[in-house]
Parts: C-alpha cells; structure tokens; sequence
C-alpha cells in the first residue's frame, strides 16, 4: 500500500492535531496571540481543516450550536491584504453573534478587524457541486452584516494553512435586520463608517463576480469534507473590501443598497 500518511504525521512532530485544536481554541478563549503553527512543522490545508473541526468541536463540548459558515478570501480585497489566495471557510457559533446596535467587548479579541459583508440565511440544506442558481435559490433571505475578524497569530500574519486551522479568523458578528433576497446579489454598493468617516467602500460583485458564487463554492467545500450547508444556516458571503483594524469606543455602520443597515460600538479604552 501507498504511505497514505499526510504531510502532517510524515512530519513527526509530537502535538497531535488535537493538542494544535487546543491551542488555537485557548488562543481565542483567552485573546493570547500564538505562533504560526506552520513555523514549526509541516501542515497540509486538509489537516487545518481536521485541526479546525477538532476546535469547533470543543466550543460545542461548551455548549456552542453551530449557526452557520463563513466563507474567506472571496473578494480580491481581501485575498490581497492578507496574502492568501484561496477561498477559505470557517463556522460561526452562536457565542459569535453579536446584537445589531450591541457593543463589542474589545477585551475577547487580540487585533479585531471589521468588514462589511452581504449574508444570507438559508431556506433549504445545500449540499455537492450546486450551480449559482441552485445556490441562490437556497436563500430565503438576505441581511448585511459586520464580521468582525481576530487571528489568533501574532501580527495578523498567516499561511493558509494556519488561517484554515484558526477557523480563518472568526470571531465574531453582528447581523441587520433579514429582508426578501434581492433576484440578484451581484452590483449593490456596500459601505463601512467608523463615526462620520467613510472607511470601506465596495461593491458586493467584488465578491467572486457574485456572492452567489462564493455559496456554491461554499457547499462544494463541505461536500468534499462530506458535510453541508443546513436550512436555518446563516452564510457570511465573505468581505467585499479590505478589513478595517477596530478602535475602542468607536461606533461601526455598515449599509448595502436596498438590503439595509447594521451597526455596533466597540468598548471604551481602559484607563491605563
Ligand atoms: C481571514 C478571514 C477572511 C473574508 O471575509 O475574506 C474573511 C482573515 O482575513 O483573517 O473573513
Ligand atoms: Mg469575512
């Protein structure tokens, strides 16, 4: 028989890739940045994924519910700040979602960055290689929304790899208010305020041509890890400008034409 063993056990570092779930779990739990894990052995983007679904696993064992999937590095903006160019995914939990018009407690996060996104919420379960309209007709309704992103790496640096087994960033989220699905999700103008000052601007056809795209490729990715997307499901499409670094005590505003508004305030500073 062939070595079947992946590039990760080939490696033969001792951490196992649930000790690799842990630390990047108690980077998040703690806001403690960590090392690259790829700076000290080798890791193929299925084992991030294994490494991934490993730290999903322990929210859970905490009483998180899964609630949905957020797709990465779908627009060029993004792919281009961070330097990975591959469509990534990660879950959301429930303990990720913050009220729209709520406060985000800077204090759980290490570096938290915001970006406006289109997200939809499925009507019906999405599974194997859908077409773009088999994916929109999926969608019951659609919102825009702020993800807010934390790297669990020191310095917001990373390799796919790394990006993959951290959850690619999540942290945490705030949702507008769920309107019908436009009959096209491609050309709406989005936008992100910090106070008065405009700070991203783009449009939702920055995100693979069309947002329906990135679910599709999002169902397509699961299907190879023989999982889906499920009726109920909330999908952040994936940000349509690059991602802003957040402030304390600042009040964040995104709009997407014809879809809506969402909003929220960061803590203020502690006093040193
Ligand atoms: C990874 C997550 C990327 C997006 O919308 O492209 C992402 C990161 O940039 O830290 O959420
Ligand atoms: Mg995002």
């Amino acid at each position: 028989m062939k070595n079947r063993k992946s590039s990760f056990e080939r490696s033969g570092n001792a951490a196992t890739k649930t000790d690799l779930a842990k630390l990047v779990d108690d980077a998040a739990l703690n806001a403690q940045a960590i090392e690259q894990l790829t700076l000290s052995r080798e890791l193929s983007v299925e084992d991030a994924y294994d490494i991934q679904f490993s730290s999903v696993q322990r929210r859970i064992a905490r009483g998180e519910k899964i609630i949905g999937l957020k797709m990465g590095f779908t627009s060029r903006e993004k792919a281009e700040q961070m330097g990975v160019n591959e469509l990534i995914y990660g879950y959301l939990t429930d303990n990720m979602h913050i009220d729209n018009a709520g406060i985000a407690d800077l204090s759980r996060f290490i570096h938290a960055r915001a970006e406006p996104e289109l997200a939809v919420k499925f009507g019906k379960e999405l599974r194997g290689d859908p077409s773009l309209d088999e994916a929109w007709d999926a969608v019951e309704s659609v919102t825009v929304a702020i993800e807010i992103i934390d790297s669990r790496y020191r310095d917001f640096k990373f390799s796919l790899a790394d990006v993959v087994a951290d959850n690619s960033s999540s942290s945490a989220f705030v949702l507008g208010d769920w309107v019908e699905k436009p009959r096209d999700p491609s050309g709406l103008a989005i936008n992100m305020r910090f106070g008065d000052t405009l700070v991203a601007h783009g449009s939702t056809s920055n995100v693979m041509g069309n947002p329906a795209i990135a679910i599709a490729t999002g169902a397509r990715m699961l299907s190879a890890r023989n999982q889906q997307l499920d009726a109920g499901w909330v999908m952040l499409t994936g940000g349509a400008t690059a991602a802003v670094a957040l402030k304390p005590g600042v009040r964040v505003v995104a709009d997407a034409e014809g879809v809506g508004r969402v909003a929220f305030t960061t803590s203020a500073a502690v006093p040193h």
